[in-house]
């Protein structure tokens, strides 16, 4: 389409305030006219969408479909201005009317349907299937409330509701005629020889669509998200007999279902809700599926020729045993038909290795909300045993009265993937060997990978604008373009400018820390970064324990030379982690002490800003000189903070886990600075009992911080405070944060001295920007698309 004039968009936006918001533009509100802008915006994409939709129809493409139990969007107005070639325009019209165009950016509330990596790695890709041309649906629930809201109390972690769903929503589209019934419990009969399950409790799935558009437009997909409403609303006998709160029953056990993101994204729970809403999510999505392959006039055989049917973790894994359902039952295959059907359509994508994380249900459970499914759960077991007979006894489905969604995931797909070339080789190694042993070639890497557009053109135009100067347009959509700058790294100019480029985005981010924080920082100062959950295996504990040391460094030297440095943390943690929580009042009570130490006199700052989450990466990510990815090495299945960083010209400081191995391949070694021991380094340091102490004795600068934390330096008010993070890094730090910390130290002194080195400095982080073109989530799903999918690019 088009471009309209800057006058002709100025009155699409007007219309919209007057005929959908019903206001006079001399009494709109920021809401008004965000609300009138995205209606402008969104009529734009409308045409794109169907014609999207009409070509994969018209010529029976293959589908593909993303289920995911997050999707974290974020804000959605600018990523859609951006990639129908429109922000500028869009800050122009609103200049023009009076209207303040940041303001109304940042009055839309994030979408934060997921916690962290896996959820945005999800939205990422919704992204990239639409620039790439891929007919793809993502499928997700449309929770009521996103991810916790974050706030400080005394330096502790306060968690509030978040309800990004009050007001309405400009970018969805309610389906009611695309509504389906979703069973839970009841029992099962046999009628003439099919089996016929008979839910107990039932409810409806309706669904409500997201355009997803593609860079310039080009291409859009519908990212799906179901909400729950009850079957019978309303118990008229009850309530006419004054039980208001029975009558109201089936509508509250309804909403409950699509009501709250299960914030804890570490540690597996074994509750009904959860594996109710993983249920919800998946029969809806694969009816839906279903009822659109044979109303194309598809023949239900045929399905795997045009479906291919992703499952984002093991959360949608229980999508093999309801597609066998749905064939045998309701469509009359047999049985081994069927799974043959669900197996070509599956693939499963591993995002962890942490055993807490792996999802395990309890067999009873499994029976009792799903029985029909428990069945066949037995009946892959079993037929997955008779193909492979000498399969060892222990690495079924079913194990110690338990259904094992990672077996099941895997030997219901004909692909699995991990996400990092690391993380692949753990997965074949330690997490399912004997499965790989059986399956050679099912198990295959995808290294994870970030959208361009929104990572880079929409969060960082001063970036943006450097890039496209000196290399021409075109790169947001093949980033190995970047390569372009190689020669540009020679040039003093060009380094110069990138600097100046950074510089800018620094000073936006302090004005916000002053506005926000009431924190003053120096832009000149080196922003050192790390943003994402709080975990123990991310080791904020290992980055905390540094900053106190250097600290101490500087009250031991009060006159000395330091590189001034802005320590900025930002990440939520589960609302049961206690450990985490102590970690976050830990980080905030250093905070307090250190940013009111006058000896310290603007050499050491510490910010850790509440409420983490996707808008305030778009601000921290490009304003960052150094970028934190110090998980123990084995633990970070992928990383995609760490891309988004090096894309944007920040150096990493970093172990040899995840994708990070992949970035410093790239970026070259001597871009990166690396710390730490190996993952195998890490298995065999654990053989070692003492490793923790005898670390600690190594390092008076280790014993210097761990006394003063115990002594109560940071928490005058309540010395034990801390007592037990210390006691356990003296007596079992599992994560290492002791084995790593002289390295890490040391690594941190190589920072410094490269930071005063500009020249050499700018090189770096120009070099990173340069090299990362791998790292687009379009070459990620181009991998996925060839070697899982199955499918090709209607552009
Ligand atoms: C597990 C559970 C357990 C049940 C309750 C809810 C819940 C939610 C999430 C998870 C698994 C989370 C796994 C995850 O987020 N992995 C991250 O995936 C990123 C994308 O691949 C990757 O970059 C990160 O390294 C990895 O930690």
């Amino acid at each position: 389409m088009q471009a309209p004039s800057r006058e002709d968009f100025r009155n699409e936006i007007l219309k919209h305030l007057q005929y959908s918001m019903a206001k006079d533009p001399a009494h709109a509100s920021i809401y008004d006219w965000r609300m009138a802008l995205s209606h402008a915006l969104r009529d734009r994409i409308v045409d794109p969408w169907f014609a999207a939709t009409r070509q994969t129809y018209d010529q029976k493409r293959k589908r593909v479909y993303y289920l995911s139990m997050e999707f974290l969007i974020g804000r959605i107005m600018e990523d859609a201005a951006i990639n129908l070639g429109l922000r500028d325009l869009c800050q122009e019209a609103l200049e023009d009317l009076g209207v303040d165009y940041d303001a109304v950016v940042e009055n839309e509330p994030d979408a934060a349907l997921g916690n962290g990596g896996l959820g945005r790695l999800a939205a990422c890709y919704m992204e990239s299937m639409a620039t790439l041309g891929c007919a793809g649906h993502g499928y997700g629930i449309r929770y009521e409330h996103g991810l916790f809201r974050q706030r400080f109390e005394g330096g502790r972690q306060v968690e509030t509701p978040e309800d990004w769903l009050t007001q309405p929503h400009p970018w969805e589209f309610v389906r009611p005629e695309s509504s389906y019934e979703i069973g839970f419990k009841g029992h099962v009969e046999k009628h003439a020889g099919r089996s016929v399950w008979v839910p107990a409790e039932t409810v409806i799935a309706e669904a409500h669509d997201l355009p997803v558009i593609g860079w310039q437009g080009r291409w859009a997909n519908t990212l799906r998200l179901w909400s729950a409403r009850p079957t019978t609303l309303f118990d008229l006998g009850r309530f006419n007999h004054g039980d208001y709160a029975a009558a109201a029953e089936p509508e509250a056990l309804a909403r409950t279902l699509s009501r709250v993101l299960y914030p804890d994204d570490t540690t597996y729970q074994g509750k009904e809700l959860r594996l109710k809403q993983e249920y919800f999510l998946t029969s809806a999505a694969l009816q839906d599926i279903l009822r659109r392959h044979l109303d194309a006039g598809l023949s239900i055989t045929d399905l795997a020729d045009h479906v291919a049917i992703q499952m984002n973790d093991t959360h949608p894994a229980i999508a093999g045993p309801e597609l066998v359902r749905l064939l045998c039952d309701c469509y009359g295959l047999t049985f081994d038909a069927a799974i043959e059907i669900a197996v070509n359509c599956l693939g499963y994508t591993n995002h962890t290795l942490l055993p807490e994380a792996l999802e395990k249900w309890a067999s009873y459970l499994m029976g009792a909300v799903l029985p029909r499914h428990m069945q066949i759960i037995e009946e892959i077991d079993a037929w997955h045993l008779k193909r492979h007979p000498d399969r060892p006894n222990h690495i079924g489905i079913l194990k110690h009265q338990e259904v094992r969604m990672g077996e099941l995931a895997f030997i219901t797909s004909h692909k699995v993937n991990g996400v990092s070339a690391l993380h692949t080789d753990l997965i074949k190694a330690n997490l399912f060997p004997e499965l790989n042993k059986l399956h050679p070639d099912r198990i295959i890497n995808q290294t994870n990978g970030v959208t361009p557009r929104r990572w880079l053109r929409m969060t960082n135009p001063a970036l943006s604008t450097l890039i496209t100067d000196t290399i021409g347009s075109g790169w947001e959509a093949d980033l190995d373009r970047l390569f372009g700058l190689e020669p540009a790294l020679k040039d003093p100019v060009f380094l110069q400018k990138f600097a100046a480029a950074k510089r800018s985005n620094k000073v936006a981010l302090s004005n916000w820390v002053a506005q926000t924080q009431g924190i003053q920082i120096d832009p000149d100062a080196m922003f050192d970064v790390q943003i994402k959950r709080i975990h123990e295996y991310k080791r904020q504990f290992l980055n905390i324990l540094q900053t106190i040391a250097q600290w101490h460094e500087i009250r031991k030297n009060p006159t000395g030379e330091f590189v001034p440095r802005v320590k900025i943390f930002g990440g939520k943690a589960a609302p049961g982690y206690q450990t985490a929580k102590e970690i976050i009042r830990l980080i905030n009570d250093v905070a307090q002490v250190v940013n009111n130490d006058p000896y310290v006199d603007g050499r050491l700052k510490i910010i850790y800003p509440p409420n983490y989450n996707v808008s305030m990466a778009e601000r921290l990510i490009p304003a960052a000189d150094l970028s934190e990815q110090i998980s123990t090495a084995g633990k970070e299945a992928s990383g995609t903070g760490n891309m988004k960083f090096a894309l944007n010209g920040a150096l990493t400081i970093g172990t040899l886990d995840g994708a990070n191995v992949e970035i410093r391949e790239e970026v070259g070694a001597e871009n990166f600075f690396l710390f730490g021991l190996t993952a195998d380094e890490v298995m065999e340091r654990r053989h070692n009992p003492d490793h923790a102490r005898d670390a600690i004795m190594q390092s008076q600068s280790l014993q210097d911080v761990l006394q003063m934390i115990a002594e109560g330096r940071f928490s005058p008010d309540e010395p034990g405070r801390y007592h037990g993070l210390v006691h356990n890094i003296w007596h079992s730090d599992y994560f290492l944060c002791a084995s790593d910390f002289e390295s890490y130290a040391q690594a941190q002194r190589e920072v410094d001295a490269a930071f005063t080195t500009p020249d050499r400095w700018w090189h770096m982080a120009a070099s990173n920007t340069a090299r990362m073109g791998f790292f687009s989530s379009d070459r990620s799903i181009k991998g996925y698309m060839a070697d899982i999918w199955n499918t090709s690019s209607a552009l």
